[in-house]
């Protein structure tokens, strides 16, 4: 099922949300929820989804950056924690919360994560490049933090008053 997308200026994006329960692991009803999640995600053109980012504050993401050319490379995770970061990346964020805005954010260049699968199990993903600042502007969004937060004063403030005039002509939300 379709979710929809909640743009900047809805407050559960800035929510710090809460763990999935140990009892919701392995039911249909988280497996079908991080099914629509891939499914609003791919249809959205992202390469990751955050469950605040359809109006659910739980600590969930759904994460696939191999850019729809071969295999999909679909990464589930849940509560997860970012254990190890190391070195720096500069490269271009967008957010489908903040559709229209691009810019550049600094992220780890390496970052380990510890997550549990829609099944319970314990993982750990190690990733670079592209996974790195997905798994990195994903968890963000867990702690309600977006990309925006990670910018100069002026940008930000650029930013948000763009999307203030957009909404004053009804083309936001
Ligand atoms: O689709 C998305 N692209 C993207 C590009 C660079 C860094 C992070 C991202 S995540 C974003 C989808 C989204 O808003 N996820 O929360
Ligand atoms: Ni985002």
């Amino acid at each position: 099922m379709l979710r929809k997308i909640v743009k900047y200026g809805d407050p559960v994006l800035e929510t710090v949300c809460d763990p999935v329960p140990e009892s919701e692991f392995g039911t249909p009803e988280l497996r079908s929820l991080v099914q629509d999640m891939f499914e609003t995600m791919y249809r959205a053109q992202g390469i990751g989804l955050a469950a605040p980012q359809i109006g659910i504050p739980r600590r969930l993401t759904v994460i696939d950056c191999s850019g729809g050319e071969g295999e999909r490379e679909q990464h589930v995770l849940i509560n997860p924690e970012i254990v190890f970061e190391d070195g720096s990346q500069v490269g271009e964020e967008g957010c489908l919360s903040i559709p229209g805005f691009r810019e550049n954010v600094k992220r780890p260049a390496t970052v380990r994560t510890r997550a549990r699968t829609p099944d319970g199990e314990r993982i750990e993903i190690e990733a670079e490049e592209l996974l790195a600042r997905a798994i990195c502007h994903e968890n963000d969004h867990l702690n309600g933090v977006l990309f925006l937060d990670h910018l100069s004063r002026l940008k930000r403030q650029i930013i948000r008053r763009k999307i203030r005039n957009l909404r004053k002509r009804g083309e936001w939300d």
